[in-house]
């Protein structure tokens, strides 16, 4: 309840601030996409993190003005980046729920100029599973324009499985709970079986949460191509990004 009070009296756009996570493409070496993470400093509250803000301004009705305004803030850090690096943005499960809603996302991309190619917007499957019709019809409308469509969280929702063949997806990143069970030959086992459905589907899976040089090459060998987490990078501020970027080879 105290988060929804602050943020009803927050400056949103003075106080939220987006932090960078880079993905890295092990065939290549070379980080090629970034994920925008949204940090919030309330002057009432202090640190607040995305969970705890988000679901607030889903309850009071906040969200989709929040998601636009944090798209347009990112796509704007995003002329900064090199041009071969992408960004990935996280949707809430309400911006979706209309035409309009889409619309306007449609609008924020367009008037930022940026080729919406290099946009990947992620969406969890209870975004999905609000209204799946809806969701679908825009899903299909972002890719019209090019952008591609990530299924956030992959296998911790009721029934990922019987998603990702309705949807038109381009990417499913993998949850970091199957990461931290990579060393057991169970769970090297279910990530090598997710990785080879992305594989038949023709979909890119992206790994999370690898923390460590051994889950790397666990990963690796299971033959996952991207890679995301602590190892390769915790999410920085742009300044912090951009000079990580300006280092790659
Ligand atoms: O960065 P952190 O690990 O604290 O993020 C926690 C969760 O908040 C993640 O599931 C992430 O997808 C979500 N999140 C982060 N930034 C945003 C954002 O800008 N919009 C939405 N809707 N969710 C976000
Ligand atoms: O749900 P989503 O994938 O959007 O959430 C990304 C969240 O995961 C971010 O809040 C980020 O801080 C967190 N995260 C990213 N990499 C790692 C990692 O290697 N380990 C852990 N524990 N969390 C991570
Ligand atoms: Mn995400
Ligand atoms: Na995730």
């Amino acid at each position: 309840r105290a988060v929804e009070t602050a943020l009803r009296t927050a400056d949103l756009s003075a106080e939220m601030e987006l932090h960078y996570q880079p993905i890295l493409d092990t065939a290549t070496g070379a980080i090629t996409f970034v994920e925008a993470l949204a940090r919030w400093t309330s002057p009432i509250l202090g640190r607040v993190g995305p969970d705890r803000f988000v679901a607030a301004a889903e309850r009071c009705g906040l969200v989709h003005g929040l998601t636009l305004l944090l798209l347009s803030k990112a796509l704007a850090d995003f002329r900064q980046f090199p041009a071969w690096v992408g960004l990935s943005f996280n949707l809430s499960a309400h911006d979706l729920v209309s035409p309009e809603a889409v619309q306007e996302i449609i609008a924020t991309v367009r008037e930022s100029g940026i080729d919406p190619r290099r946009l990947t917007l992620e969406l969890t499957e209870t975004a999905l599973m609000r209204d799946f019709d809806q969701a679908k019809a825009g899903i299909t409308s972002l890719r019209a324009l090019g952008i591609k469509i990530a299924l956030d969280d992959f296998g911790t929702g009721y029934s990922s499985l019987g998603y990702v063949h309705r949807l038109p997806l381009d990417k499913i990143k993998i949850d970091r709970s199957f990461m931290a069970g990579i060393d057991t030959e169970i769970g090297g086992s279910l990530i090598s079986t997710i990785v080879s459905l992305c594989r038949n589907l023709g979909l890119d899976g992206i790994v999370e949460g690898v923390e460590t040089a051994a889950q790397r090459e666990a990963a690796q060998r299971q033959g996952c191509r991207y890679i995301q987490g602590y190892l390769i990078g915790r999410p920085m501020p742009l300044r912090d990004l951009l000079a990580r970027l300006a280092q790659e080879p």
